[in-house]
């Protein structure tokens, strides 16, 4: 088992397991605005919210806490045609972590192999199809599915929001779709799940470490925390991971950087890893496919939902990302799953 620790304790975070779906929105309620699919997505369409001037309001704390409350619930919120610049989006990474309760030395996660652009810093990673982090590793002609992946999972303490700005669109295609890692673990059987709960999991951002060979980069150290330092990109976490904004269960592996569960022999791990990616590539009743406007934001809480970028275009598509950082992983075995603590059959 991988306990709780002290500091993080669940109760200490806003929206405690118990909290029912119509408080999840918040002061957010006054805003326009949908849930995509029954188990993940929300969106803001109207272009009136501005996630700049939620930053700005005089309850701005209250809104921000709330919004981060909101996607860890969700999984992942859209935003349609913002204003946000590059500052405003870095201060929105630092504070969604900060209101949410992340440890004191959690800051926004430097990428192992970002570029240092003068104008955006090594706090924002250029997603882009030209190149960069966002096409490290990809191979042509592989599935689609191949790139379900969550954020820098490899990292000693990982993610806990990204924030996807996208300032640059081909006139169709490039969907990026979303997974619920809730809901994920909520459709195994209980014994499966039980079996799960007890494991831990090897991450591995080894393509990170080639392409920095490659490129004869420098790996950027230390990365959002103390502990994210040097060069070895792997960490061990627990296969099921207990979220700790909502006090949910999670399936924390996924096929980008998972490489082996630590407790089961080589083929053992293998074959579950196989099912367990297949599970969520495959069950599209737990996921959202999200068509880009210029200008529109997606945030996510990388801890409890997956994503995968759709390579189906032939033009230039570019976006700024933040990412920040949250805590360690931990398995709370007292923590429900999203259905047991809402009420869902
Ligand atoms: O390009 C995309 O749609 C998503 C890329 C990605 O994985 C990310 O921004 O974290
Ligand atoms: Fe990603």
């Amino acid at each position: 088992m991988v306990a709780a620790p002290a500091s993080d304790s669940s109760s200490s975070r806003p929206g405690s397991p118990s909290v029912s779906p119509s408080k999840i929105i918040g002061s957010l309620a006054q805003f326009p605005h949908y849930d995509c699919e029954p188990h993940i997505g929300t969106h803001f369409d109207d272009p009136s919210t501005q996630i700049s001037a939620l930053l700005k309001a005089d309850n701005s704390d209250e809104l921000i806490r709330d919004l981060a409350t909101l996607v860890s619930h969700r999984g992942v919120v859209f935003f349609s045609s913002q204003d946000l610049n590059t500052e405003e989006q870095l201060e929105l990474g630092r504070r969604l972590g900060k209101l949410s309760g992340n440890p004191k030395t959690s800051d926004l996660h430097k990428h192992p192999v970002s570029e240092d652009t003068p104008e955006l810093g090594k706090d924002v990673s250029v997603i882009s199809s030209m190149g960069g982090i966002a096409k490290a590793g990809y191979v042509e002609k592989v599935r689609a599915s191949d790139g379900w992946h969550a954020d820098i999972t490899f990292e000693q303490i990982p993610s806990d929001y990204s924030i996807l700005k996208m300032h640059t669109l081909p006139p169709v295609g490039g969907d990026t779709l979303w997974a619920s890692g809730y809901e994920a673990y909520d459709k195994l059987s209980p014994a499966f799940g039980k079996f799960l709960e007890g494991l831990t999991a090897l991450h591995s951002g080894q393509i990170f470490t080639e392409y920095a060979k490659q490129f004869d980069l420098k790996i950027n150290d230390p990365r959002g925390s103390p502990e994210n330092t040097g060069t070895d990109l792997t960490a061990v976490h627990p296969v099921i991971r207990t979220n700790p904004v909502t006090g949910f269960k999670s399936l924390f592996v996924n096929k980008g950087f998972t490489k082996r569960i630590v407790e089961l022999t080589p083929d053992e791990s293998d074959d579950v890893l196989q099912y367990l990616f297949r599970h969520v590539a495959e069950n599209h009743d737990f996921q959202v496919r999200y068509r880009w406007k210029l200008n529109d934001i997606a945030i996510w809480d990388n801890r409890s939902a997956f994503h995968s970028a759709t390579h189906d275009y032939n033009a230039f598509r570019q976006g700024n990302r933040v990412v920040s950082i949250g805590e360690k992983p931990y398995f709370d075995p007292n923590s429900k799953s999203r259905r047991e603590a809402l009420g869902i059959l």
